[in-house]
């Protein structure tokens, strides 16, 4: 299964006695797995997590579960392996511990765009100036994120900072990483062309994150005015 970094994940260990006696004391322990800290379930006592299930009949199962919080910036497989005591004689111990180790950690960032411009109002051979916000609203950290921006005809793309480039009428950014919770800003300019008629130039700014968990807030639009 999939999991992605940032989110809980809760771990269902269910324990069946084989018979042919009640198993007594039976007590089943996992470890909170690397990459993730423990949230509920269970006691957990450093990163060990236990549960004192008591009796278990013959032929009768008992399940223990536990929920574990996945770090944001985790990448990988989370690997779990619960096992299981009795103060009952047990003739097979081969089947006493289970390990859950195909859960792959994803990435799922919220991205969020603003985008601003000055001035808003701007005549042939002014300069424009805008500013793309973009905050990660997580659940995880993401890294190598794309920005862009679109250049309106009617604009001479200037310059960018931290390596945007203009390529196919977009200024387009690699954002390297951005923590969850975390927001940057990319700049660009451009100027208004020569004998570009009066009205609006709209540049649209869009951040695709992996897995964004909400499209509405992908996208910002900054209009400048020609006079
Ligand atoms: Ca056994
Ligand atoms: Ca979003």
């Amino acid at each position: 299964m999939l999991v992605s970094a940032g989110r809980n994940i809760t771990y269902t260990i269910d324990v069946k006695n084989l018979g042919p006696a009640q198993a007594e004391n039976v007590v089943v322990t996992d470890r909170v797995p690397e990459g993730t800290r423990y949230v509920s379930g269970g006691k957990n006592n450093e990163g060990i997590v236990s549960f004192p299930l008591g009796k278990i009949a013959a032929g009768k199962t008992a399940r223990a579960s536990f929920s574990v919080a996945v770090d944001p910036s985790a990448t990988g497989t989370l690997v779990s392996t619960a096992t299981v005591n009795s103060s009952t004689a047990d003739s097979n111990q081969a089947n006493n511990s289970g390990t859950d180790s195909d859960t792959s950690i994803v990435s799922e960032c919220d991205a969020a765009v603003t985008i601003s411009l000055s001035p808003a109002t701007a005549a042939a051979g002014q300069k424009v100036t805008y500013i793309v916000t973009v905050t990660n609203g997580g659940p995880s950290d993401g890294a190598n994120l794309p920005l862009e921006a679109t250049l309106p005809d009617g604009l001479t793309f200037d310059s960018a900072n931290d390596g945007g480039t203009l390529k196919d009428g977009r200024i387009q950014w690699t954002i390297d990483s951005l923590a969850a919770g975390a927001r940057t800003q990319r700049e660009f300019s451009a100027t208004v062309n020569e004998g570009v008629a009066a009205g609006d130039l709209m540049t649209t700014a869009e951040a695709t994150f992996p897995s964004d968990p909400n499209a509405e807030n992908n996208s910002a639009v900054a209009t400048v005015t020609v006079q």
